[in-house]
């Protein structure tokens, strides 16, 4: 054999990586794999090579060894396993599943799915495993089978993709001197190696033929039988390609039967838990790493959208109803408002929410939500509890108030709507001042209701009775719910860095931060609306809001 060999660069092809193996000057080892998930097992266990064996393939589909699973759909599972893995394949193509055309197809499909080599042996189709009744198995004539072998290397594209003979004279009785009759002849027609197979316990046949045969070609064994024997023994002999051949298959079926017993005895899985990959190592294995790093870089959709929901506040003028929780988990008609917000979040595929708590954080039981705590939250305001969520302020991120109810069309409508800060802003004015006195906006325009075609920005938001704009008619109140895109989020975090160092930031409100951003010349779009939302600030809120959740969910 030749000792002089190229070392595969990382980038060598499959076909260039198992022929490397066949011809290298030490004794390398194929382990059998018959789907994906065993490929990559073998390939992570450090293997160079996977062998796809017949046996372990009809097995996993539940049929026998005979040839009962169709050639395409052998080549259909080769195809996730090939997929699954870098390290080269050898099939193990029973007798080439019909004449020398059948090969010359298989050749064909197998190198469409970069699976490096293929083993033929020389029995006639259907074939049986050598281990069953292997003396009464007829042997293929030699000239058809080296007529396969020619028409199979004839017929591959890449110089490199292997075919090797097996010889199943050993398995079938006919003695040593046949067995290197037919391996000289199979060596002349082109085959690339030599597998020799032997079902005795001991290796003393294969170790005769290894002898005999005085390295003509590349020797490949499966000593599944002789498994006893030393591998070192192998090695001297300079066996080129050791198979392990079926032991993963066999592995897999064992533990499965133990594990299935056991279930159906207990009726439960308390006992098996600790015995079974954990469900995390199979997200592992599947590579659901990559899937997510993948969606970051290539799903920039509505479902990157974060939201921050500040939830700090127990509710003032809601006492009588909040001693157990904050205001956000009142039920309105029988759902909490942090539920029905959430929900609304669900819909327009915004699952990255973080509720920032204060009062009674442990009442909030709310699923599918990530939780940031304001410790200072009995003296402090909404800008602070926004400044604790910060690490969650993503280019694209909701904030809102958690006391509130609105139809589904208000968020889905923020969501579309371009601009780096966007507020939603309610233009119709309630003639009851006392109705609503905080949050009054005032905008650039009022409202025309011609949806987004309007470019409307805001001014100001006052409370009623500050308004330095008192003469001026304000444009309608500021919902409570803005959006921060891309360098909206830059502008908000430069606003906070110079706001936190005031005296009074405890005190500031989100309005604040608006008006401040304002003052900096930074653009801030108004979406209106016309009513559809309700926020809870008092007892007669609450009132209101149960017909509201029942006209409009
Ligand atoms: C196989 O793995 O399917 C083989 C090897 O052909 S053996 O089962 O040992 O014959
Ligand atoms: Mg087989």
């Amino acid at each position: 054999m030749d000792t002089l060999l190229p070392i595969p660069t990382p980038q060598a092809s499959k076909f260039t990586r198992l022929r490397t193996l066949l011809n290298s000057h030490q004794t390398e080892f194929l382990l059998e794999a018959h789907n994906g998930l065993s490929a990559r097992i073998v390939e992570e266990a450090g293997f160079k090579g996977i062998w796809a064996s017949g046996l372990a393939l009809s097995t996993q589909f539940g049929v026998r060894d005979n040839n009962e699973a169709s050639w395409t759909q052998v080549v259909d599972i080769l195809e996730f396993m090939s997929d699954a893995t870098q390290i080269p394949i050898l099939l193990d193509g029973d007798t080439g599943y019909g004449n020398f055309n059948n090969l010359r197809r298989l050749v064909k499909k197998l190198e469409q799915r970069e699976i490096a080599g293929v083993c033929i042996e020389d029995k006639i189709f259907p074939k049986t495993n050598s281990f069953i009744g292997g003396e009464r198995q007829p042997l293929a004539n030699i000239d058809e089978f080296c007529g396969k072998i020619k028409a199979g290397k004839d017929s591959q594209y890449h110089p490199d993709f292997s075919i090797i003979a097996r010889v199943e004279a050993l398995i079938a009785g006919w003695g040593l001197d046949e067995a290197l009759h037919r391996a000289e002849a199979y060596h002349r027609a082109g085959a690339d190696g030599i597998l020799i197979h032997s079902k005795l316990s001991q290796a003393d046949e294969i170790l005769a033929f290894v002898n005999e045969w005085a390295n003509r070609a590349p020797l490949i064994i499966i000593p599944t039988k002789y498994y006893s024997t030393p591998t070192e023994v192998f090695r001297t002999a300079n066996i080129s390609i050791v198979i392990w051949a079926n032991h993963l298959i066999r592995a897999a079926a064992a533990s499965m039967a133990k594990i299935a017993k056991e279930i159906h005895k207990t009726e439960t899985l308390v006992n098996i838990e600790d015995q079974v990959a954990s469900v995390s190592e199979i997200f592992r294995l599947q590579g659901a790493d990559e899937l997510l790093t993948a969606e970051k870089r290539y799903c920039k959709s509505s479902n990157e959208i974060n939201a921050i929901v500040l939830a700090a506040s127990q509710g003032e003028g809601l006492e009588a109803v909040t001693s157990e929780y904050p205001k956000v988990m009142l039920p309105i008609a029988g759902i909490s408002l942090l539920r029905r917000l959430v929900d609304k979040f669900k819909h327009q595929q915004i699952n990255n929410i973080t509720v920032v708590t204060g009062y009674k954080p442990e009442s909030i039981t709310v699923k599918g939500i990530s939780l940031v705590h304001n410790d200072t939250y009995t003296h402090s305001n909404e800008l602070y509890s926004l400044h604790c969520a910060l690490k969650s302020l993503s280019n694209d991120t909701i904030i809102t108030y958690g006391d509130l109810l609105f139809r589904s069309y208000i968020l889905r409508d923020l969501c579309h709507m371009s601009g780096k800060i966007i507020t939603v802003v309610d233009s119709m004015f309630p003639s009851s001042q006392k109705y609503h006195i905080k949050d009054i906006a005032f905008c650039s325009k009022s409202d025309d209701r011609s949806l987004f075609s309007q470019e409307v920005y805001l001014t100001r938001i006052e409370t009623y009775q500050n308004s330095s704009k008192a003469n001026i008619k304000p444009n309608g109140y500021w919902v409570g719910m803005m959006r921060v895109v891309d360098e909206g989020r830059n502008w908000v975090l430069s606003a906070l860095d110079e706001l936190v160092k005031r005296e009074d930031f405890l005190q500031l409100t989100i309005p604040d931060l608006l008006n401040y951003l304002i003052d900096k010349g930074f653009p801030i779009r108004v979406l209106y609306i016309n009513g559809h939302w309700l926020d809870i600030n008092n007892i007669e809120d609450l009132a209101r809001a149960g017909d509201f959740a029942h006209g409009y969910q």
